[in-house]
């Protein structure tokens, strides 16, 4: 993959000197959020990660070029790019081999962030499984590619529209270790509790580096999933989400929607139905895992 990698020059010198470095993905920006807030989140998570002493690296793909850290132009450029493609493992190579514009998912974004060499990495929510997966065999890629790829993925839980109970299951079953981070119960990303306890639990980044220094000493691969609660002066409590969520997941199924559109679909349709105010939550999540992201890779 090295050959058609461009690391930026600011994320090739901390990683040559060994300094902390912090990935972040593209799907967020392409097929997460509406311009121009998704541009403001992404400005504001990656001085962010900066403030927290660790360099940002943003993963996405341009003209067929996988880019680890973008220009300011090349970041501005893409969270206006209309038509980019949304990139998981199935699909990187083929954007790359049609020189396309993509945003990379949790797991392309696992695969580059690897591939360059970078150990943390912090998005809003990882995919999962959907309701009604039973039927319709949704479950996302990035589960798989957690239990693969050996990159600690900081996000807000897994997102309340999923199928929690299936998605822990699915996580356990490709040994993920799946960490509340100072909290029992599993976040619900725009909420900071679910009913579902969280596997394990950590309170603190350097707790989080010892134990990932013990996978790699007993010679475990994979990644690890640190579910950190969203700030509570930005979250929607978990009951007023469940009436938002039944509703874009209503909207869903009669409008047919399938595959990899479920995800882009849900989230605009919540940010919608809630007046705009999930957005708001949103961004504080993800700009609160980029500073958790931080501390992690400073503390690794
Ligand atoms: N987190 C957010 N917003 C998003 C995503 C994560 O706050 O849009 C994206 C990630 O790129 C994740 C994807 O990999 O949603 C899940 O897509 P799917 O369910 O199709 O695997
Ligand atoms: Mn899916």
């Amino acid at each position: 993959m090295n050959d058609l990698l461009d690391i930026h020059t600011t994320v090739a010198a901390a990683l040559g000197a060994g300094q902390p470095v912090v990935a972040l993905e593209s799907t967020i920006i392409t097929h997460g959020m509406p311009y121009p807030d998704n541009l403001a989140m992404a400005r504001s998570v990656e001085s962010l990660i900066s403030q927290g002493g660790a360099t940002p690296a943003l993963i996405a793909v341009v003209k067929g070029r996988i880019k680890v850290g973008l220009d300011d132009d090349e970041r501005d450029a893409l969270a206006q790019t209309k038509g980019a493609r949304k990139v998981s493992r199935a699909d990187l190579a083929y954007a790359v081999s049609q020189g396309e514009n993509a945003g990379t998912t949790v797991a392309a974004t696992m695969m580059v962030a690897h591939a360059a060499g970078i150990k943390v990495f912090a998005t809003g929510g990882i995919g999962g499984v959907h309701q009604g997966a039973s039927e319709s065999f949704d479950i996302s890629a990035d589960l798989i590619e957690l239990g693969r790829t050996p990159v600690i993925t900081v996000a807000a839980g897994a997102k309340a529209i999923l199928d929690i109970p299936k998605t822990l299951e699915v996580l356990e079953t490709h040994g993920v270790p799946v960490i509340g981070y100072g909290t029992d119960a599993l976040p619900a990303f725009w909420s900071r509790w679910s009913p579902h306890p969280a596997p394990l639990r950590l309170d603190t980044p350097a707790q989080i580096a010892a134990f990932q220094a013990a996978r790699e000493t007993l010679g475990i691969e994979g990644g690890m999933l640190v579910a950190n609660p969203v700030p509570a002066a930005h979250e929607i409590p978990h009951d007023e989400m469940a009436g938002f969520i039944a509703s874009a997941q209503a909207d869903l199924e009669r409008e047919g929607i399938t595959g990899k559109a479920v995800t882009p679909y849900l989230l605009s349709r919540i940010v919608d139905l809630t007046g705009g105010r999930s957005l708001r939550t949103n961004i504080a999540l993800v700009e609160n895992n980029a500073r958790l992201a931080a501390q992690i890779a400073s503390a690794l």
